[in-house]
């Protein structure tokens, strides 16, 4: 862990009593000056750090920017996810980052983080809108043991941290909708991307790059897509701090992450269903030329979803592009019961 990292660290374990230089110096194993040189780099970053004879360094506030060590710092050191974040300024996407440092031989758990993407991308090469400094717009790179086809249960499973992630941040329920949005009130919020290098029965690594609105404003989104999308703070009314919610995520990213790995699977799609617009709904989904219409009915064991056709097969879809259609109601002109 960084120097940085280390004396956020222990700021934050003391918000009340504060951190004496001393005890800093001794714990760190640094000079006092080291210390003090420290503190005026990260109040020139924003940080607001007081001093005080009494009671020695206490952190005040924390700047909604994202920084490494600030991150780092929240998560208790003994993660897979997180255990390196790097943030860049700006890149072309998230993903291409990763997938290099992946060929390069990076450790699974690096979190790529970038304040604003030049070429961010969804799927099926569609473009994903990334305003500077409004959102959380990163990549992890993950090796899990699992077979290719099962990778829509990390896609799944990242649905179900950032759910989590954002209930706990702001009270907002989001609803899901398979495989990779997350929506308020039928907008999307948030999006998944999930790119993979496999041998045939094998995942080589995995990259989960995340794209979610936090205080972009209706304005900032194109026009084209500004009906379809929304953020945190259009929802709420007010800025949510974007590197609280990074370490809600990035914690529960983690906690569902371990739990795939182990394969619990079953818990995770369990809570995904109680959050989804899908099940239960009338989709038709589309492949190339193919379509197949039916009622959305579950999760298969390995993310699928699950559809029964019109002519009463069940039908394991594993990607695609699935369209929800609207719940039947009476139409304007019919008679009340
Ligand atoms: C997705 O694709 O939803 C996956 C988005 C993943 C973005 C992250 S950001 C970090 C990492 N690096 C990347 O380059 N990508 C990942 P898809 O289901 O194909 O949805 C794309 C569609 O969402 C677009 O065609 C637009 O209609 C809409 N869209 C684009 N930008 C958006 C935004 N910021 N918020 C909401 N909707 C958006």
């Amino acid at each position: 862990m960084s120097l940085d990292a280390a004396i956020l660290k222990a700021l934050r374990s003391s918000p009340s009593r504060g951190v004496s230089g001393a005890d800093l110096s001794q714990q760190l194993g640094v000079s006092r000056a080291a210390v003090w040189a420290r503190m005026e780099e990260l109040r020139q970053l924003g940080y607001d750090i007081s001093a005080s004879p009494h009671f020695g360094y206490k952190l005040v506030s924390v700047p909604d920017v994202l920084h490494a060590d600030d991150l780092l710092s929240r998560l208790d050191g003994k993660q897979v996810i997180g255990r390196d974040i790097h943030v860049f300024q700006s890149t072309t996407s998230t993903n291409d980052i990763v997938e290099k440092m992946a060929r390069d031989g990076a450790r699974e758990g690096v979190v790529v983080f970038a304040e604003t993407q030049t070429q961010g991308r969804g799927r099926l090469g569609r473009k994903w809108v990334s305003p500077p400094k409004r959102g959380l717009w990163f990549s992890i790179l993950l090796k899990p043991d699992l077979r290719p086809q099962s990778s829509t249960q990390i896609t799944v499973g990242a649905a179900v941290a950032l759910t989590r992630a954002i209930q706990a941040r702001t009270s907002i329920v989001v609803e899901t909708k398979w495989p990779n949005d997350l929506l308020i009130d039928g907008r999307k919020v948030a999006g998944i991307l999930t790119e993979l290098r496999a041998e045939p029965d094998k995942i080589k690594y995995l990259i989960l790059g995340i794209g979610i609105d936090v205080n972009v404003r209706p304005e900032e989104f194109p026009e084209e897509i500004r009906h379809l999308a929304t953020s945190l703070r259009a929802v709420t009314g007010h800025q949510v701090h974007r590197a609280d919610l990074a370490e809600a995520v990035l914690r529960e990213l983690d906690q569902v992450y371990r739990d795939i790995c182990r394969e619990d699977f079953t818990g995770v799609a369990q809570e995904w269903e109680q959050n989804c617009s899908t099940i239960g709904r009338e989709v038709t989904v589309t492949f190339g030329e193919h379509t197949i219409h039916g009622i959305a009915e579950s999760l298969d064991f390995d993310g699928a979803l699950l559809v029964r056709s019109q002519h009463g097969h069940l039908e394991r879809i594993l990607g695609g592009e699935i369209h929800v259609l609207p719940k039947p109601g009476r139409s304007k002109g019919s008679p009340r019961p």
